[in-house]
Order: structure tokens, then C-alpha cells, then sequence
């Protein structure tokens, strides 16, 4: 499945809960006046973009109505679908991965998010790219989270480093990498307990990680990767703003984008946040991951056609090329 159906498919929930209604209140209007903003305005809250975006939004959106001269609520779906896409860029941001050195990412979130998940994809995603892939199973915290972790790195044919469960999370790090160093490793994928920002004892652990990172290669790590759970809604900008003041988050992971009416939030947290999303969990499977891509997302949230039409179509596609 193209990335743009398998986005549309599982943002269908939140293209319910949110385009639709917007649709329902502009569509074929012919007019447009405060009430249809106050409607709007309650819309985009409900659908997890928060006060703060929301209230941007829609301040925008009255500055256009007065100075583009819009008229009818189509042209209103229109210059909100526009304003989204400028929120969120239209670039991809990969990974901070280079050749021919080794690169260190570091996993780190709250409890349940989905980081472990997260490195077993991402293993498999380098792995199946040709990197030579290694994971260091530092959550030793949690009953049962290395052979979780163990079960991932052999459905993605990697290899990983372990000690017993309660051991100290930076002696793993510092073993990955001494074993990355010797193997000619290219990627480290390290995956952490579950933490809250105001744990002051994990917190601890995590600033040991990262000093043993660091002593160990000077410039990594080269992504310290923060796992938001979308499901969460406005809780996840909380989570983003609180682990950004105790750690060095470069990149953001937006996971459970499937199956959730909360999609609004990617918009929330490219808004209020400096850090790039740069990846989004689509599904438990381990292809279920994506880079993501700011405009396919609007474009798809937007979409109405039915994907199964849609796949229809680039199946036609498919074979005129090949006829
Ligand atoms: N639907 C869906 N489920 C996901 C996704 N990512 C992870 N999950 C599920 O979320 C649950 C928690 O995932 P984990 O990867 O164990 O989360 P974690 O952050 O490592 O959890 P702790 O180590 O306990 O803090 C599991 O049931 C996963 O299958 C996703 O993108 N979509
Ligand atoms: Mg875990």
C-alpha cells in the first residue's frame, strides 16, 4: 500500500472527527460570518490542536477572509487546508544517519508510548537498507522489556546488546558501543525504561546514559529521539515541552497515528514545538513506520476519495507503466 492510502486509511478517524464537521459547517456556504467561526473554532479544539493553534488558526483565517476577500466557505476549507500545510513545512526531515561513521539514537519517553516498537522498526528499516544495525537493551527497569526488545531485533535480523534485568542501563550503552566500535557498526538504536520528566531518580539515569554516549563519540548522540503517543492528545505537547527542558530532544517520533481521532495534534506539536516530527507509527506491524511527510499528511486528511479507490487507481497506474 502507497504511503499516501496506508496515511489516509489510518487518519480516516480523525478525517471524521475533524475535516468532516469542517466540511458540514463550510461547504456550499455562501456567506461567511462570526457564528461559522465560533463553530470552527470549537472543531479544532475538539480535534486536539489545542487553544493555542486553534486561536492562531482561526486568527489567520479572519486576516484572510478580510484582505483575500473570501466569500463562500469553500474558499474557507481552502485557506484552512493552506494554513495547515505552512504550519507544518513541506519538508521531510530524515534522520540524522552519515555514512561511514558511527551513528547513536537514542529512544527516550514516558511509559506505553511505543518506543520499543519504535526501535524494532527502525532496525528493521536500516537493516533492510544495508546498515549494519546494533540495539542496546537499556531498559532494565522493566519486567519482561528485554526479551520484548530480544523478540523485535530477531524478527528484524539484528543483533543486541544485554545485561540482566536491574543492571545499569549506561554499562549496556557503554557495552553497544564498545561492541559497535569493534564491529564496524553503522547504526545504534538504544532503547530506554519508560520515564516521566519529573522522575528525579530516572532522570538521573538518563543524564548517565547520556555522559557515557557522549564520552564514547564525541558528536553523538546524533538523535535523541522523544515517542509521543497521538492518542494522547494535548497531553503529548505537555510531554514534548517537559522532556525539551530536561534533555536534548532533536527529533520527534508521533506514534498510534492509527485508529485515533486525535490526528490534530501533529498540527499542535509542529506549531508549538521547535523539534521536528520526523517519523510516525502507523500500526503494531513492524512495516508500520514512516518518515513523515508534511504535505501527504494534509493532502490525505483532506482527501475524500475512498482509499480502496485509490489503490484502484495506482494499480492502473502500476500497470500503464508496465504495458
Ligand atoms: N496501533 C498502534 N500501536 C502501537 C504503535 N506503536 C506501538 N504500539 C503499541 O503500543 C504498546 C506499547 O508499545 P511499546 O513499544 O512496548 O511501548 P514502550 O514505550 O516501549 O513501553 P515501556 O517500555 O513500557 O515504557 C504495544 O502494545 C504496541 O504494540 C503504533 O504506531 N500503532
Ligand atoms: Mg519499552
Amino acid at each position: 500500500m502507497s504511503f499516501f492510502s496506508k496515511l489516509k486509511k489510518s487518519l480516516s478517524k480523525t478525517q471524521e472527527a475533524f475535516v468532516e464537521k469542517i466540511e458540514q459547517v463550510f461547504l456550499g456556504v455562501p456567506k461567511i460570518d462570526e457564528d461559522l467561526f465560533d463553530d470552527l473554532e470549537e472543531i479544532l479544539i475538539t480535534a486536539d490542536l489545542g487553544v493555542q493553534t486553534s486561536d492562531d488558526l482561526l486568527e489567520t483565517l479572519r486576516q484572510k477572509v478580510r484582505e483575500d476577500k473570501l466569500h463562500t466557505g469553500d474558499q474557507v476549507i481552502e485557506a484552512l487546508k493552506e494554513e495547515m500545510a505552512k504550519l507544518l513545512g513541506d519538508e521531510i526531515v530524515p534522520l540524522n544517519i552519515e555514512e561511514g561513521r558511527l551513528n547513536i539514537i537514542l529512544v527516550v519517553g514516558v511509559n506505553g508510548v511505543g518506543k520499543t516498537t519504535l526501535v524494532g522498526k527502525l532496525a528493521n528499516r536500516y537493516q533492510a537498507e544495508g546498515y549494519k544495525v546494533l540495539v542496546a537493551a537499556a531498559d532494565t527497569f522493566r519486567a519482561a522489556a528485554i526479551e520484548q526488545l530480544e523478540i523485535w531485533c530477531e524478527r528484524a535480523g539484528v543483533d543486541m546488546i544485554k545485561h540482566q534485568a536491574g543492571a545499569d542501563p549506561a554499562a549496556v550503552v557503554f557495552d553497544t558501543i564498545q561492541a559497535g566500535k569493534a564491529r564496524g557498526t553503522d547504526v545504534i538504536l538504544i532503547d530506554t525504561a519508560g520515564r516521566l520528566h519529573n522522575k528525579g531518580h530516572l532522570m538521573d539515569e538518563m543524564n548517565k546514559i547520556y555522559r557515557v554516549i557522549k564520552r564514547e563519540v564525541e558528536d553523538a548522540p546524533h538523535e535523541t529521539l522523544l515517542v509521543l503517543d497521538a492518542t494522547t492528545g494535548q497531553n503529548a505537547v505537555l510531554q514534548a515541552k517537559a522532556f525539551d527542558e530536561v534533555s536534548n530532544v532533536t527529533a520527534l517520533a508521533l506514534t498510534k497515528l492509527d485508529g485515533t481521532a486525535k490526528g490534530g495534534i501533529v498540527i499542535a506539536i509542529s506549531q508549538q514545538m521547535d523539534i521536528p516530527v520526523k517519523l510516525v507509527g502507523l500500526g503494531e506491524g513492524i512495516d508500520d513506520l514512516r518518515d513523515f511527510d508534511p504535505s501527504v499528511f494534509v493532502a490525505a486528511l483532506f482527501d475524500r476519495n475512498q482509499v480502496e479507490e485509490q489503490e484502484e487507481q495506482e494499480e492502473e497506474k502500476d500497470q500503464d507503466f508496465y504495458f
